[in-house]
């Protein structure tokens, strides 16, 4: 394998461990401060992007790279508020999308088409979470201070899952 595109993929991997390690951290505060839909919807967040650290990993090594697992940093323990969450995920959301872009550049400038075909998938769902993340950011932005709207807020967040891809493809990473 290309040995820059093999270290551009392993970045990836980093991050996408570290976007679930992040989320989790966020499920979990969440949770403790009894805001049931957006836990759930956090640790549902969280397994995807486990998913998507493990679809990289399985592609580097069938392709003939060595995969290399990260160590985590440890997430915050507390968030200032709600809002603060979700405009956290959706800047973190945005930073992930430049490194995709990244990794698109350097599959180009490497003439590696075949990674470039399988890095489409991450363009599409990177497209997707950050118009969720964009749209929750307005919901949230919209209801202010309003505790019966934060109820209701979080009571929807249960239903709006992310299209979890885990769930779709069984969970086979194809
Ligand atoms: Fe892996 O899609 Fe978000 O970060």
């Amino acid at each position: 394998m290309n040995e820059r595109v093999e270290k551009a993929l392993n970045d990836q991997i980093e991050k996408e461990a570290s976007s679930s390690q992040f989320y989790l951290g966020m499920a979990s505060w969440a949770e403790g401060q009894g805001l049931s839909g957006t836990s759930q919807f956090l640790y549902s967040h969280s397994d995807e992007e486990r998913f998507h650290m493990l679809k990289l990993v399985k592609f580097v090594n069938e392709r003939g790279g060595i995969a290399k697992i990260p160590g985590l940093q440890a997430p915050p323990e507390k968030f200032k508020s709600l809002p603060n969450v979700f405009k956290l995920l959706l800047e973190h959301e945005l930073r992930v999308t430049e490194s995709i872009n990244n990794l698109v550049y350097v599959c180009l400038q490497e003439k590696d088409y075949t990674t470039h075909n399988f890095i489409q998938w991450y363009v599409s769902e990177q497209l997707e979470e950050e118009a969720l993340a964009r749209t929750i950011v307005d919901k949230i932005n919209m209801i202010g201070e309003d505790k019966a709207g934060l109820y209701l807020f979080d009571r929807d967040l249960e239903n709006s899952t992310i299209q979890s891809s885990v769930v779709n493809d069984g969970g086979t990473g194809a």
